[in-house]
């Protein structure tokens, strides 16, 4: 075969070359002892001195060639495999975890609340935070002059508009929609101009009403000892103790034995062996003119409690602000 032929196969082959391996045999086969080329050079003097001369240059420069072609062709492979190996993906490796999220506290005691209630035949409605004069104030016989309207406890948009104060605009909301039987729960957020370490300017409340024909202060006694029975144990005790709300006659609140000393009296309770848990009261007849019910036909009792400060009471926290810091360390223990 003449020189530059097996020249040109070779650059071929060297260029095609997969591996190390691939190149070091092409060196063998054309550069070797043995090899095709070597051949060549050992076979010059058989020649004629005039073609001896041009066929030894011509060798000798395809040699310089192939060693030089070599040479770049396992340089290239050798930086191609660092290449592969800086980026390898090692396929057997388990994969990365995604981390599992879980309720915020208050949502869990926002569900468990409402599932008791839920499972008592109440039905859960929700509104607008945003509301009007009317539903959070008139309606539930808090005249224009009453004092906790003040612009100290209230966030007013203007006049009539206002962040709501209780989740109560929903119930009057819903009496002016529907006829009774009404058995509903209001759970949602709502905000009062008071921060410190037992009030937040935002927090949930879970409301109730019940309105039918013949409901009486034990038909509340009945379902708000349920509720406690469900929420903090069935040994719990739990008092009823008078009191008064401008949309309640009578009212009450309800109080239950300290669920951190079981009564013997702690810093939760402070000495008292009783924690306030809700507020409740057979619904003032005013309430019902208001939503054009009549008060001679329908008795109802209504009732409200704050889930933060069962949160609190329920976990030993004495602080609302650790609920809104955002401190996984915090959120992590429940
Ligand atoms: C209508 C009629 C009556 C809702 C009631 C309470 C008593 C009460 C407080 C508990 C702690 C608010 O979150 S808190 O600060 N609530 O004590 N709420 S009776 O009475 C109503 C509501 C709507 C139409």
């Amino acid at each position: 075969m003449e020189v530059k032929d097996l020249e040109a196969a070779a650059l071929l082959a060297i260029k095609e070359a997969k591996n190390p391996e691939e190149l070091e045999s092409l060196r063998v086969h054309y550069l070797g002892r043995k090899g095709a080329l070597t051949g060549v050079l050992r076979s010059l003097g058989q020649l004629d001195p005039e073609v001896r001369r041009r066929v030894g240059q011509e060798a000798n420069r395809a040699k310089a060639a192939l060693e030089e072609a070599l040479d770049q062709a396992l340089q290239a492979l050798k930086a191609a495999a660092r290449r592969l190996a800086a980026t390898a993906v090692d396929v057997t490796l388990p994969g990365r975890r995604s981390p599992r999220g879980r309720l915020h506290p208050l949502n869990q005691i926002m569900a468990e609340v409402c599932d008791i209630f839920l499972h008592l035949g109440f039905e859960a409605v929700e509104g607008p935070e945003v509301e009007l004069d009317w539903y959070n104030f008139e309606a539930l016989n808090l005249p224009p002059d009453h004092p906790a309207r003040d612009m100290q406890d209230t966030f007013y948009f203007d006049d009539k508009v206002l962040l709501r104060t209780h989740t109560s605009p929903m119930q009057i909301r819903t009496m002016e929609k529907r006829r009774p039987p009404v058995r509903i729960i209001a759970p949602g957020k709502v905000y009062r101009r008071d921060s410190d370490i037992t009030h937040s300017p935002m927090f949930h409340q879970v409301e109730g009403l019940l309105v039918d024909r013949g409901v009486t202060f034990a038909d509340l006694k009945g379902v708000l000892t349920a509720f406690v029975h469900q929420m903090f144990g069935p040994e719990v005790g739990v008092r009823f103790r008078p009191s008064y709300f401008p949309f309640t006659e009578p009212s009450a609140e309800v109080d239950i034995e300290c669920v951190i000393c079981r009564g013997e009296g702690c810093r939760v309770c402070k000495t008292t062996g009783w924690l306030e848990v809700l507020g409740s009261g057979m619904v003032h007849p005013a309430v019902f003119e208001a939503v054009g019910y009549d008060p001679e036909t329908y008795t109802g009792f209504a009732f409200g409690l704050g889930i933060e400060r069962i949160a609190m009471l329920k976990y030993g926290i004495d602080d609302i602000r650790l609920f809104f810091d955002n401190d996984l360390r915090f959120l992590r223990q429940f």
